[in-house]
């Protein structure tokens, strides 16, 4: 509000009659028309009833009112609604009567679980209920999808702020909704990481793996071994300039991204993947020489040396290291593309690697390549695979071990989306935005049906992504589709439905500056 009051003198007239010279109801009946309705929201609500007739207009009068535990995602939607409306919006713990946004932790039945809601738009109020902050969050993503698109403005917009009325119920249909960041072929700051984690929490995603290692680039600072940031975080495809992050900026993204209800999984890739490390200290190597970096995008070439012992102090460190400053369960340890390393060595590695993520209290993931070795069922397989078939996942699944799925050729968003997407590689085909979602997670693979499936996974592997609008280019419109595929229910998704709601989602994204890829499937808004 200062920041309009400090604008002109005739600006000051105009808001002030705005804001304090009418009366909220005076002026609703002019302004009732909403952009959008409960229906369009992505990923698709379970259950979304809308109702014209109770539309909510957000005044300059207005409050959100939360309770203890909704304070912290009440200050959030406050931080989205403030800039373009200009309201004051003072988050409340006690508020009676109409005009308010009302978070309630809570009481809000089964069905919902720890991550859905309940949202009722009237015309005197919105109010939101979940059973945890979580389930707030997410309905928080869902109610500002029900305001016009000017709302993601970051600079006050004159205009009326119409909530589509209605009512929604609403949980995800997966647990495990992920995107994946390639922060070592190229490494992008923790500015550029934070700003992916806003883009992909309001589709409610609540994962982010973070690759934080590979051939051409180590990217977290291990205290014990420094030599692996301040040298294998010197190089990068194409010989760019590299980067790392300090256990401090890790940590303070893990706090950041938590803000966001997401969780970060960090990977270090082994036994393959990791010319960065060994290039950085040449014990590792098993004639103990030194080899060059490595800043071309050949896969394959590398491997841990696994008769060594300090290969698996190297390990132990790094895992322990990591696991001390990251809260989620998960540590994935990659697995993926371990062409340099035989099978028999591919086994003894992972037998003697599994003990150490447990030693550390975490669960294991990795690419779907560690299904071969028998791991612990508390194990999750990554499925990147092209085809319908695989033995070794399908064998996992049976055994018990939950499955996530990110099949290369729908999900892989460094993909490119046509012949002359001029970003991103080709090797698992052409993924265009309905490639991309017409497609299940519990029938693509033979042997791994629903309960088998703990969610999707959407990677973007940065070898030829250096800028956050190569990331957006590459994940926009495709991520909300991935974000879908994980929330709603199999039996509301549509691909004919879904464009026209993705359709209605461009404005928003042009209001955030995200430079999405104009697919012509879509009929963009
Ligand atoms: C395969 S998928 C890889 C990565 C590459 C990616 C490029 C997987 C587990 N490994 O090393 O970056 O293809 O699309």
């Amino acid at each position: 509000m200062s920041k309009r009051l400090s604008t002109t003198v005739l600006g000051v007239a105009v808001l002030s009659l705005v804001t304090f010279g009418l009366p909220a109801t005076a002026s609703a009946a002019q302004h009732t028309k909403a952009e959008r309705t409960v229906t369009d929201v992505v990923p698709a609500p379970v259950d979304a009833k809308p109702d014209p007739r109770a539309n909510f207009r957000l005044t300059p009068a207005s409050v959100i009112r939360a309770d203890r535990d909704g304070r912290q995602v009440a200050e959030y939607l406050a931080g989205l609604l403030r800039p373009a409306t200009g309201y004051r919006l003072p988050v409340v713990s006690d508020h009676r009567g109409g005009g308010a946004i009302s978070l309630e932790t809570g009481h809000a039945g089964d069905r919902v679980g720890t991550e859905g809601y309940r949202l009722k738009v009237s015309s005197s109020g919105v109010s939101l209920r979940a059973n945890t902050d979580k389930g707030l969050f997410s309905g928080v993503q869902t109610l500002r999808q029900l305001f016009p698109s000017a709302i993601e403005a970051t600079t006050v917009q004159k205009r009326s702020w119409v909530v589509s009325g209605g009512t929604v119920l609403d949980y995800p249909r997966f647990g495990y909704r992920s995107a994946m960041l390639d922060v070592a072929r190229h490494f992008f700051t923790p500015a550029q990481v934070k700003l992916y984690i806003d883009q992909i929490a309001q589709y409610k995603i609540n994962t982010l793996h973070l690759h934080l290692s590979d051939d051409q680039g180590w990217r977290i600072e291990i205290k014990s071994w420094p030599k692996l940031a301040t040298v294998g975080g010197l190089t990068a495809v194409g010989g760019g300039p590299g980067g790392y992050y300090t256990q401090d900026q890790y940590t303070d993204l893990v706090r950041y991204a938590a803000s966001r209800h997401i969780t970060i999984v960090p990977e270090i890739d082994m036994p393959g993947h990791t010319n960065a490390a060994q290039h950085s200290y040449a014990e590792l190597n098993c004639d103990g020489k030194p080899i060059p970096a490595r800043t071309d995008i050949e896969v394959g070439y590398s491997s841990l040396c696994i008769n060594k012992d300090i290969t698996y102090t190297f390990v132990d460190d790094v895992l322990r290291e990591l696991a001390a400053i990251t809260p989620g369960k998960y540590l994935n340890i990659g697995g993926d593309e371990a062409h340099a390393t035989t099978p028999e060595d591919y086994q003894t590695f992972a037998k003697k690697v599994q003990p150490i993520v447990a030693k550390y209290g975490k669960q294991i993931t990795g690419w779907h390549d560690i299904a071969k070795t028998n791991p612990p069922l508390s194990a999750v397989p990554q499925f990147w695979g092209t085809t319908g078939t695989d033995a070794n996942v399908a064998a996992a699944a049976a055994r018990g071990n939950k499955i996530l799925m990110s099949p290369a050729n729908k999900a892989y968003m460094d993909m490119k989306y046509h012949p002359q997407t001029p970003l991103g590689l080709s090797w698992a085909g052409f993924i265009e935005v309905k490639t991309g979602y017409d497609w299940d997670p519990a029938t693509y693979l033979q042997g791994v049906t629903e309960q088998n499936v703990i969610g999707v996974e959407a990677p973007l592997w940065s070898e030829t992504l250096v800028t956050s609008e190569h990331i957006e280019f590459m994940a926009f419109p495709r991520l909300p589709g991935y974000a879908e595929i994980g929330w709603s229910p199999k039996d509301s998704r549509t691909w004919d439905a879904y464009r026209l709601r993705l359709a209605k989602q461009s404005p928003r994204w042009v209001q955030q500056g995200i430079d999405f890829y104009r697919s012509t499937q879509v009929d963009w808004e």
